[in-house]
């Protein structure tokens, strides 16, 4: 059994800071639980272009607002109780209007150290 709190996560390498986002990454692929699980903060004001063209993301909002616009689709608010899950590997556009945390769910899991490159792509670790 593995036993994590967010306060050992922040300030260590399995915490992950960018200029819009800030991931806490509580379980990775080092945990075998076959997904990765991220605490993450969406920072106020910011846009983020993202594509999860290796993995597949389940996210659940637990505090803040924003929107998700599907690059040639719909755009959706984003508040909490609100998830969203990129099945089709959506292309998307991540927008806070005040600082999100989202609780974020990533198949195959992330090994860690994942920031989107230049075209919003996690690499697969392997
Ligand atoms: C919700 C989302 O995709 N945020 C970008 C960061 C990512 N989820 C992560 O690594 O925590």
């Amino acid at each position: 059994m593995i036993v994590k709190h967010l306060q050992d996560i922040i300030g260590t390498e399995d915490e992950v800071d960018t200029p819009t986002w800030n991931s806490r990454r509580l379980l990775l692929k080092k945990d075998n639980m076959g997904f990765a699980l991220n605490d993450t903060l969406i920072k106020a004001g910011t846009e983020t272009f993202i594509w999860y063209a290796n993995h597949l993301e389940a996210v659940y909002c637990i505090e803040g607002e924003g929107e998700i616009e599907v690059v040639g689709g719909e755009t959706y608010p984003i508040r909490p109780g609100m998830t969203y899950a990129l099945s089709g590997h959506e292309k998307h556009y991540l927008r806070a209007k005040s600082t999100m945390r989202m609780v974020c769910v990533f198949n195959p899991p992330l090994t860690g150290r994942e920031v989107h490159d230049e075209n919003g792509v996690y690499p697969l670790i392997e």
